[in-house]
């Protein structure tokens, strides 16, 4: 009877830590610790609609966690996630906005 009881709890207390457990990995899936920023050289932008085009364009992929992309020094700078996305990934959503990009480094983030 007790155990019974006790068992009841416990299943209980688990469901508890289960969700828990649950809110934490969402929490860090937000915040990624391993990403890695790589810089991209990007040729064919003229204006400030031609960078923030690009950065709706790379936003749109999973695991982009910041972006910053200069049509004057025509490049962009991309934090992600890599168990995510890859410069591959990024590079070709950069060649579908009609820009040539070039991989210059992927460094860990800072
Ligand atoms: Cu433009």
């Amino acid at each position: 009877m007790n155990t019974k009881r006790f068992t009841a709890i416990l299943a209980i207390f688990s469901l508890f830590l289960l969700g828990g457990t649950a809110v934490v990995a969402g929490d860090s899936a937000k915040a990624t610790t391993n990403a890695v920023v790589s810089t991209f050289e990007v040729n064919g932008m003229t204006c400030g609609g031609c960078s923030s085009g690009l950065r709706l364009q790379v936003k749109k992929l999973d695991g982009i966690e910041d972006i910053k992309v200069s049509h004057e020094d025509g490049y962009a700078t991309v934090t992600y996630d890599p168990d995510k996305v890859s410069p591959k990934d990024i590079l070709k959503a950069i060649e579908k906005m009609g820009f040539e990009g070039k991989l210059q480094k992927t460094e860990d983030k800072a």
